[in-house]
């Protein structure tokens, strides 16, 4: 293993984080024996730092916070098990899994997120065994989910160009692979699996590529099928954008750079839409993804966190510094990147059939929770579908579900179904409701300033009306919440966007890209619904009255001036 990752390029210190990894023996820290400890619900920092790569990590109701707190009591502690499946795909099994695991150890409910995992919440220190115990069983995995690696790989569940979906999708899950972590540690800990000789003592190199103090922060990968850009290609550390000339995959262009966290007020941090680099055939992407993965773990920031994203990387030393390092790495040039064009980047609902003969159903699920609610049986509608479902279950980017590879013959059997439980492909909702996603935040996110799940489905159901009296109502606008600005849903690339600042209060910003090309620009601060409805009445009435043909609400607002456009390199904050 080369040493280059236990230096940090910078002479700063290493973050404290970096030590606990380091100590951590390939993630095993003290783990075992913690989750062992039954005077507590909760778990230590360092341990819970390792959790991550685990997969989890312990939160407190945030709802139960203050009470709790008033009666002397500790936090409500729980972990959040994220699981993962590259591409989103799972079998009707691992569905019935899910749902078995959600009902008995978490909250009853499952939240598809926003890059095509599964996530559970509230699940007790003492079930997290048999939870993710199953989850293996299962042939799932909650490894890496979260931490300083690679994360799920994303890919287009692209339904309509079935063929082709297949092979990017098997690139996809090949790059994953590749990437996993190789420590026996998740083994160790939750599937009792013998604990094999301090690997420090055998100087044994557990971790080909991430050595044993892993990457400096997380990496991400997503892998896109134009015209559709559904997985936000732009926003991901490594992109990978299938060529297909003649009905055939050639090859991907790739993306580096994209990015989407800041933090309020400092201009240290940013999102950035990540820039092509030239073109690999599919047999050289695995070798892209390693080597760019090589550089950061060699080149990123170990010293301060929140600089320590490819972005950053990238834009220190500059994008020709990035591809001739690639360039000596992999022996050899990526070619030139060819033309690419993206029309969208949400998803197609209801039925479609693929050009291998099946049909797929994409559902429309709001924010991606999948629960029974009163007059609503989502979580049980579902569960009974994969009781008789012989195809798969594609999570799609933008936290919605299609029902896949349903063949002819099957068809009538799972549209009764669905027709029995009142499932909805979002027909009967405003085309913005549609297109909106919005993060987890209250009450489990430890990092959130301001509700975003929870309290999205109403103010759309006030920007609604606006809509329908301009006339808008079947008009696609991408529109996004998150409560704070991680940016867990993507919302620098909408075309109407709300960060959570504090209680109640968001930036609201105007102008992304239609197809997730261009970052947005914020338009108003820190406000609370009043005011976001008195700033967006008077534009959608504009646009309704003034828009060019076809013209996208995000062209717009640039076009009529309420916000300026962000262009490459340009600040994005204001
Ligand atoms: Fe995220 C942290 C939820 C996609 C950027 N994200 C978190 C944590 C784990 C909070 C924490 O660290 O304490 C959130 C858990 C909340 C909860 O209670 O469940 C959380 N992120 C999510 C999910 C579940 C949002 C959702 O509603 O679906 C998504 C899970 C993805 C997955 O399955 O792997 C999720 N997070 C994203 C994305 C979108 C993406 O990856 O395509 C981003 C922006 C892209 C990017 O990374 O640049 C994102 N999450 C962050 C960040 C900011 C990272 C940065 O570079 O600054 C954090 C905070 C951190 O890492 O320190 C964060
Ligand atoms: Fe939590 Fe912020 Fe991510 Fe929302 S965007 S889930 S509030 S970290």
């Amino acid at each position: 293993m080369s040493e280059n990752n236990l230096l940090s390029p910078n002479s700063a210190p290493h973050s404290d984080v970096e030590r606990i990894k380091r100590e951590s023996n390939y993630l095993r820290g003290s783990l075992a024996e913690t989750l062992e400890d039954r005077i507590t619900a909760s778990i230590p920092d360092d341990d819970n730092r390792l959790m991550k790569f685990h997969g989890s990590y312990l939160q407190d109701d945030r709802d139960l916070r203050n009470e709790r707190q008033k009666q002397k009591l500790e936090p409500a502690y729980q972990f959040m098990v994220r699981v993962r499946a590259s591409g989103g795909i799972v079998t009707p099994e691992q569905w019935l899994m899910m749902d078995r695991v959600a009902r008995q150890y978490a909250n009853g409910s499952i939240r598809l997120t926003t890059r095509q995992s599964f996530q559970l919440h509230g699940v007790l220190k003492w079930d997290m065994k048999p939870a993710i115990q199953e989850v293996h069983h299962a042939l799932l995995t909650t490894l890496a989910a979260c931490g300083d690696v690679n994360r799920n790989v994303m890919c287009n569940p692209n339904p309509y160009q079935s063929e082709i979906h297949g092979e990017v999708y098997e690139w996809a899950c090949r790059v994953s692979r590749h990437l996993d972590p190789r420590t026996r540690a998740y083994h160790e800990i939750w599937l009792d699996e013998e604990k094999v000789a301090d690997s420090r003592d055998e100087d044994a190199d557990e971790e080909p590529i991430y050595g044993p103090v892993y990457l400096p922060r997380k990496f991400k990968i997503g892998f896109a099928v134009p015209p559709s850009n559904d997985v936000d290609v732009f926003s991901q550390d490594l992109g990978f954008i299938a060529v297909i000339e003649e009905g055939r995959l050639k090859g991907f262009n790739v993306t580096v750079g994209g990015g989407m966290g800041m933090m309020h007020g400092d201009p240290n941090t940013y999102p950035q839409v990540a820039k092509p680099i030239g073109f690999a055939t599919p047999e050289q992407i695995v070798d892209v993804a390693e080597k760019t993965v090589t550089i950061q773990r060699d080149y990123g920031d170990r010293a301060v966190r929140k600089h320590a994203r490819l972005k950053y990387t990238i834009d220190d030393r500059g994008i020709d510094w990035f591809t001739g390092e690639l360039a000596k790495r992999l022996g050899w040039n990526l070619e030139p990147a060819r033309p690419f064009h993206f029309e969208h980047n949400g998803d197609r609902y209801g039925w479609v059939k693929g050009s291998d003969g099946n049909w797929h159903f994409t559902l429309f699920i709001q924010n991606g929770r999948v629960r029974d609610e009163d007059g609503y049986p989502l979580m049980t509608g579902l569960r009974e579908i994969a009781k008789v479902h012989t195809g798969d279950f594609r999570l799609t980017p933008n936290q919605n579900l299609i029902i896949g590879g349903v063949k002819t013959r099957q068809k009538k059997k799972i549209e009764a179904l669905i027709d029995q439980y009142g499932l909805t492909d979002g027909r009967h909702d405003s085309a913005l409701r549609r297109n909106s996603m919005a993060c987890v935040a209250f009450p489990t996110c430890g990092l959130a300033m301001a509700e975003s799940e929870r309290y999205f489905p109403s103010l759309l159901e006030k920007i609604e009306p606006m809509l329908e009296e301009a006339g808008l109502r079947e008009e696609d606008i991408v529109i996004r919440m998150t409560g704070c600005p991680n940016g867990c849903a993507r919302p620098m690339l909408a075309e109407i966007a709300f960060i959570g600042k504090a209680p109640g209060k968001y930036n609201l910003y105007l102008g992304g890209g239609f197809a997730g090309e261009r970052l947005n620009k914020m338009y108003k601060e820190n406000i609370g619904e009043a005011e976001i409805l008195d700033s967006l009445k008077p534009i959608i009435k504009h646009y309704a009255k003034e828009r060019r043909k076809g013209e996208h609400f995000g062209d717009f607002v640039i076009r009529a001036g309420y916000v300026k456009e962000v262009r490459d390199g340009q600040e994005f904050h204001a």
